[in-house]
């Protein structure tokens, strides 16, 4: 009897739990209302189920408790019981998978009209790249990257002389403009996660994965890394800020081309490798 009690009171915790939290769905800022609508219909129908399902428990425990001159039924078998339960909970989960499936397959469509850019993750901070005027990402190999070349692009691919690299945290982009994001990793799974915009894609090292979205309003707003990356994942953050167009462009035209950092680095560079090959000073005693 006491263990029925605690089942329905679980159930009645839980659902004041829902009713009263104060951790929901951050305000929505992209178009992914459809993700939103999936996410409601698994919750609510986990819900009910979980619900009707834990009190079933509790009234059985109630009505077939010992008594008394009552015998159980003897039953391990029930061929028919198993094959309703494996039908039924065959379109149970189909028919919570299906909203999803819709929702991902909106979400990985990219409509031709996007634009791009880079979210390049390492142990533990995340970096940018715009394509700059010709409209297309160099290309990169991770045997490329050094100080010099963080974005590891390819110094002889002149689709990647204008690049545009953001190497920190805070990122723009501008209202209302379907932006395709392409992500990419350089050393571990890493996990680009912006909730405000329900936006959530693993970055695997060796492959390319995309996703795109509309941000359909200004704003600054939380990047994290939603994957275990190390000892300092927790610290893997990064802002995007959501500015109207002519903010944005203003924005962009202040970072630099990868032209322009390949020009800044080489003579200093030079400077190094000048220092390196001088003679020693040697202390004056
Ligand atoms: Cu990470």
């Amino acid at each position: 009897m006491a263990v029925a009690i605690v089942i329905a009171a679980l159930v009645l915790l839980s659902i004041a739990f829902q009713l009263f939290t104060p951790w929901w769905l951050t305000p929505l800022a992209s178009n992914w209302r459809s993700i939103d609508t999936a996410f409601h219909i698994t919750m609510w129908t986990c819900g009910f189920f979980f619900v009707v399902l834990n009190l079933f428990l509790a009234w059985s425990i109630v009505r077939y408790r010992h008594r008394k001159g009552h015998r159980a039924h003897y039953e391990p078998e029930s061929v028919t019981l198993e094959r309703r339960l494996t039908v039924w909970t065959a379109v149970g989960i189909a028919a919570l998978l299906a909203p999803g499936l819709i929702a991902w397959k909106a979400y990985v469509t990219v409509p031709k009209n996007a634009a791009v850019f880079e979210a390049v993750g390492q142990q533990w901070q995340w970096s940018f790249r715009f394509p700059g005027r010709d409209g297309v990402l160099g290309t990169v190999s991770s045997r490329l990257v050094s100080p010099d070349n963080p974005f590891g692009l390819n110094p002889d691919d002149p689709y990647g002389r204008d690049d545009i690299l953001v190497e920190s945290p805070e990122v723009h982009l501008p209202r209302g403009q379907p932006v395709k994001a392409i992500l990419r990793s350089k050393d571990v799974l890493h996990d680009f996660f912006v909730p405000h915009i329900r936006a959530k894609m693993d970055l695997v090292p060796g492959i390319v994965t995309y996703f795109w979205f509309t941000p359909m309003r200004t704003g600054k707003f939380d990047i994290l890394c939603a994957e275990l990356c190390g000892v300092s994942h927790y610290n893997m953050r990064g802002t995007l800020v959501i500015d109207e167009p002519a903010a944005f462009n203003a924005w962009l035209n202040q970072q630099p081309t990868f032209a322009q950092l390949l020009a800044e680095s080489r003579p200093a560079a030079a400077a190094v490798a000048a220092a390196n090959t001088a003679p020693p000073v040697k202390s004056g005693t």
